[in-house]
């Protein structure tokens, strides 16, 4: 076996960056490589161009120690990680462009021993379809061509399934799936991994590792888009929806996930679409789901629009802009959705408050949207949306809000934050002391 000392991870965004200090804390010599200039300059200084819990601080140790640095262009390594976008076009079809790119450029420095792993979200056959450009590339190496045979070169698709916010952690913890395009392309990823990784490994073929990848994500997507619906069905019968999920969840094969304004982010409102354009003709309730989602900020508009009043010229505060609580990131938001619909209207005045932010996007900003705190938003407001449920809105004060319209899409005043003390009547396993064993046969 070739010893793999010096590890290349292709983009540092969301999970490469993450990846590769990782990799460093664990004694690799790590090349990140990013064709944007800012971001390599920024790595090389220890600073990171992303919000993440503790990320700063290894990133800046890591490049102070020498084993992290890096480049706009791919350098020799033993091991290639690429964790690179894979986007889809404005037609909802998977755009692998970025990953194909990242296989040109490593196709030259290849030699034999190297591993390369995939790690961006992929369509079933990317792997495959990026090990044949590799071996067109490099005739003079050798690919896996079948699970036994050994070759040259090893390939193998090793998706990331950590959670913004706790990557780190989830990094570390959680299990992977490792599809190899060959055994010994899937034992050489095992054992890299296995250096960070204190989750199982879990060895398949590479389809089926990139078919679970989207299979979390459409699954969550899923179940939210349920969450959705049944806001809906409870708006038609004027039933509280939280207390409906909260008491459904009570149930111990229920767990219903939380409706909102509508699914964010770059990955569950986006992988799905990769099973859809697979298998069109088998996949009508991830496509009805994704239907859902999509539909939601329409439906606060209208929730927003039920609230006016003729002739009165109202001032709409949107609390909250990110795609989930308590981070920064805006991209596919649908808060900030909910806001570029209502910005369409002259008829009303609109201010945004995002904490994590320090300004608003150009493009809101553009279209005459005002920002502020929360509560200078909430006072000048007669209609008050909550998008986020960033935890600071929890300490918002009820008298604040007392002579306000409110359109509460998370229920976090509507419901959390209401729940009402004698609505339950606690029972013998919940109260110290006083729990029995009692087998129902005994109880009776
Ligand atoms: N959301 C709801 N209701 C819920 C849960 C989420 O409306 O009950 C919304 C959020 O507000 C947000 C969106 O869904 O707009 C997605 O948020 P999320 O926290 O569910 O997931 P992400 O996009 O931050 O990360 C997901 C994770 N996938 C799964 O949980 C299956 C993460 O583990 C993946 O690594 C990540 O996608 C990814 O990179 O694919």
């Amino acid at each position: 076996m070739f010893e793999i000392k010096t590890v290349s991870v292709m983009g540092m965004g969301y999970i490469g960056l993450p990846t590769c200090a990782i990799f460093a804390s664990r004694g690799f010599q790590v090349i990140g490589v990013d064709i944007n200039e800012s971001v390599v300059e920024k790595v090389n200084r220890g600073e990171i161009h992303i919000v993440e819990p503790d990320l700063d601080g290894l990133v800046q140790k890591m490049v102070a120690s020498g084993r992290l640095s890096a480049f706009t262009t791919p350098q020799p390594a033993d091991a290639y990680i690429i964790a690179v976008p894979t986007p889809i076009t404005e037609d909802r079809k998977p755009d692998i462009s970025y990953v194909l790119t990242a296989a040109r450029m490593i196709a030259p420095l290849l030699k034999k021993g190297d591993l390369i792993v995939l790690e961006s979200t992929s369509p079933v056959g990317t792997t495959r379809a990026m090990n044949r450009l590799l071996a067109d590339l490099r005739p003079d190496l050798t690919f896996p061509q079948t699970i036994d045979g050994d070759t040259d070169v090893y390939v193998s698709y090793s998706p990331e399934r950590v959670l913004p916010g706790n990557v780190l952690n989830e990094l570390i913890n959680n299990d992977r799936s490792i599809g190899g395009l060959s055994r010994r392309s899937s034992e050489r990823t095992a054992a890299l991994y296995s250096s960070f990784v204190a989750g199982d490994l879990f060895i398949t073929i590479a389809e089926i590792a990139e078919l679970v990848k989207l299979t979390e994500n459409a699954f969550r997507d899923v179940n939210i888009a349920f969450a959705n619906e049944l806001a809906a069905v409870c708006q038609d019968l004027s039933l509280n929806v939280w207390e409906v999920i909260d008491l459904a969840n009570r149930h111990p094969r229920v767990n219903i996930l939380q409706p909102g304004p509508g699914v964010g982010g770059h990955c569950i409102a986006v992988d799905p679409y990769f099973i859809i354009d697979a298998a069109p003709g088998s996949s009508p309730l991830m496509q009805s789901a994704r239907a859902i989602n999509s539909s939601r900020p329409h439906s606060v508009v209208k929730d927003i629009e039920a609230l006016f009043e003729p002739g009165r010229r109202h001032t709409v505060a949107c609390l909250g802009l990110s795609f989930k609580p308590n981070i920064d990131d805006l991209r596919e938001s649908p808060a900030v959705e909910v806001v570029r619909l209502l910005a369409k209207r002259k008829d009303i005045d609109i201010v945004a408050a995002e904490p994590n932010a320090r300004a608003l996007p150009d493009e809101l900003r553009d279209l005459g949207v005002g920002f502020t705190d929360a509560l200078s938003a909430i006072d000048r407001a007669d209609i008050v949306v909550l998008l986020v449920d960033h935890r600071q809105f929890n300490f918002v004060d009820p008298e604040s809000l007392k002579d306000k319209k409110l359109v509460d899409t998370r229920g976090l005043w509507t419901w959390r934050k209401a729940r009402k003390p004698d609505a339950r009547i606690e029972g013998r396993k919940n109260k110290a002391g006083q729990s029995d064993n009692l087998s129902p046969e005994k109880a009776a």
